[in-house]
């Protein structure tokens, strides 16, 4: 194998040789060469000569002539063409070989058009399905943080500031349901400012990711931002989201503020804005390092940098510790600054740490040599870091899994995975080809050896999350899943489905077997299926999907999360989560809908599912 090639072919299941560079001279010479081979007419010199010029004439005509294809979009999306100085820009760089499909992908591809009215109509249930959960929350819990669908009645389960509205209301205005955005749109209006100059204690993470996060991203989708997108002309003007995230984040500042250290305290006391520590001192490293998006967004739009240089000391100062391979512990000190305990892990408490890494870095524009090359280099390590110390398979059929490393890289290896870890085949394909398809990332030369090592791992950790689902009796996965290894194996804890072919790979201890409308896979589906256009990805949304419709679904308005997966039918709580509206079936329609519909390379999800724009720089 050619060792000018970027990354070697055992990695990845393509030819590489395909997509490799030519120079122009090395175009002309080879068809010389094929062209003598082949035909005898150019026997005398003089022959050879005039063909010669003939070719190079014909070549520059057709560089010369080359006109639609030879066009780039300008900032706002249109195209313009780049014309008069092509030639000198072709040969300044090589053009190189368009990649090929194999038969397979290019019938994938035609399969996956968003024209099919198959996933059309699938779009269209999910969209009924969101106003099927709006309808039973705006009956029985309108204004509360959460819906409990079987008693039918409100929780506030996040501090009172009407979570489930706020997380809502941007996929309602992606899905074009007016009528809830009027609704969302008028509750924030009348009644969130006072909530929160009223409301006590709240997480500075949850707040965050849910209420700020979910006003920011409705501020854009609506207008605001120099209306670079609007997505819907119901509820109020942008700037009253914006005004209302601008109170919550100036209460929020007092977690930064109050703590000794870069790192924030956990929680804050929404009505005087003070904050304090979590109950045993610590903060989750997820959470501290999981509030830049927002926080950074906030800046751009209001022209206040405040925000953001709190937020993003956080994440310089991370950078200063020490680590495992560029894995950390799920524990963070506000008051020494330092790591606590050695438990390593990409779940709870673990997980948009390594998400935020890559995602604040695409946000603030993706370059190599800025002043946020570190977050690239940071999650890089990391990556590698869980590929050796983190990546397992399990036995007998060979589930590539995430597992833990409860005591550090000398303890020993837990092969849990908690479902949350299912954000990462997202990310990582995502962190590969920075929200391009893979088709063009390829063509265009972009990815790196990790990057194809990567973008392998999201494809086959999708396989595992996906079969967390496929395993149990309802089709939905528990909470936590167990991989049987060489090191460990339990009898008897099989999800119920023993069709699955992973039934002897995949544990589910008692006490793990619920189920709460998370997100994770499928948001890992659907980043899945926009980088690689593999239908497959679509077809199993559809089929957790079709599984939360059965088992999840309450006759009375809204859904529910379940106590066991395992059972059928199964037995239920009595939740209705605020990420099912924010993010599990968002993730579903934006999966079965057209690609141009928030665009990778152009906005990043906060890790609650809220798109925020891409800083064009
Ligand atoms: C969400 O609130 C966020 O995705 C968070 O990062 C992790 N957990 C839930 C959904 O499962």
């Amino acid at each position: 194998m050619s060792k000018s090639l970027p990354y070697s072919v055992k990695d990845v299941n393509y030819d590489n040789a395909k997509f490799r560079h030519r120079s122009p001279l090395k175009v002309l010479s080879q068809s010389m060469l094929t062209l003598s081979t082949k035909r005898n007419y150019a026997s005398c010199s003089t022959g050879k000569f005039l063909i010669l010029i003939l070719i190079f004439g014909i070549g520059c005509l057709l560089l010369i002539s080359k006109g639609p294809n030879d066009s780039a979009p300008n900032e706002k999306g249109k195209v313009t063409f780049v014309g008069g100085l092509r030639l000198g820009k072709l040969l300044r760089k090589p053009p190189r070989l368009p990649p090929r499909l194999s038969p397979d992908e290019g019938q994938l591809r035609a399969n996956g058009s968003n024209s099919d009215p198959k996933w059309a109509a699938r779009q269209q249930s999910v969209k009924d399905a969101f106003d099927f959960a709006w309808s039973g929350y705006r009956k029985y819990a309108m204004g509360y943080d959460e819906l409990m669908p079987i008693s039918q009645r409100g929780v506030d389960g996040l501090g009172g500031l009407g979570a489930t509205v706020v997380d809502a209301l941007d996929t309602a205005m992606i899905m074009g349901h007016d009528h809830i955005v009027s609704e969302a749109g008028a509750w924030v209006e009348a009644h969130l400012l006072e909530r929160i100059s009223q409301k006590d204690q709240v997480n500075l993470f949850e707040t965050t990711i849910r209420v700020l996060g979910g006003l920011l991203s409705a501020y854009h989708l609506s207008g605001g931002d120099q209306g670079t997108v609007n997505m819907t002309h119901n509820g109020p003007k942008p700037d009253v989201y914006l005004n209302v995230a601008k109170d919550l984040a100036d209460r929020l500042l007092s977690a930064f503020s109050s703590s000794p250290t870069p790192v924030p305290y956990s929680d804050v006391i929404l009505r005087d804005s003070t904050a304090h520590p979590a109950p045993g001192g610590m903060s989750s490293t997820a959470e501290v390092a999981s509030v830049q998006l927002e926080f950074n967004y906030l800046s751009a739009v209001s022209g206040d940098p405040k925000y953001s240089t709190e937020a993003m000391k956080v994440l310089a100062h991370i950078k200063t510790l020490p680590k495992t391979e560029g894995l950390v512990p799920i524990y963070i000190s506000p008051q020494s600054g330092e790591f606590v305990g050695e438990n390593i892990r990409l779940g709870s408490r673990g997980d948009s740490y390594y998400e935020y890494l890559i995602k604040v870095w695409l946000q603030q524009g993706g370059k190599l040599n800025s002043d946020f090359t570190y977050l690239h280099d940071m999650y890089t390590e990391a990556m590698k870091g869980v590929r050796h110390l983190l990546v397992h398979k399990s036995i007998p059929k060979g589930l590539v899994f995430v597992g833990e490393l409860p005591y550090g890289s000398k303890g020993e290896f837990s092969p849990k995975m908690d479902h949350l870890v299912c954000f990462l085949p997202g990310t990582l394909a995502l962190g590969a080809t920075k929200g391009l398809t893979k088709e063009k990332a390829l063509a265009e030369n972009l990815l790196s050896f990790e990057d194809l090592e990567n973008l392998k791992l999201a494809e086959e950790l999708a396989k595992a999350c996906f079969e967390m689902y496929e395993v149990t009796a309802t089709g939905l996965a528990p909470e936590i899943a167990y991989f049987h290894t060489e090191a460990y194996s339990e009898d008897g804890l099989e999800g119920g489905n023993k069709s699955s072919m992973y039934a002897k790979d995949i544990i589910i201890h008692q006490a793990d077997r619920h189920n709460l409308l998370r997100p994770e896979t499928v948001e890992s589906l659907f980043v899945l299926y926009r980088i690689t256009k593999d239908t497959k990805y679509r077809d199993q949304g559809w089929q957790i999907f079709e599984a939360f419709e059965k088992y999840t679904k309450v006759k009375t308005g809204g859904y529910t999360s379940l106590d066991d997966v395992t059972e059928v039918p199964p037995r239920r709580r009595d939740k209705m989560e605020t990420f099912f509206l924010g993010e599990t079936l968002k993730y579903l329609y934006l999966l079965f809908g057209d690609d141009s519909v928030i665009p990778l390379d152009k906005f990043v999800f906060n890790t609650e599912a809220h798109p925020l724009p891409i800083k064009h720089t």
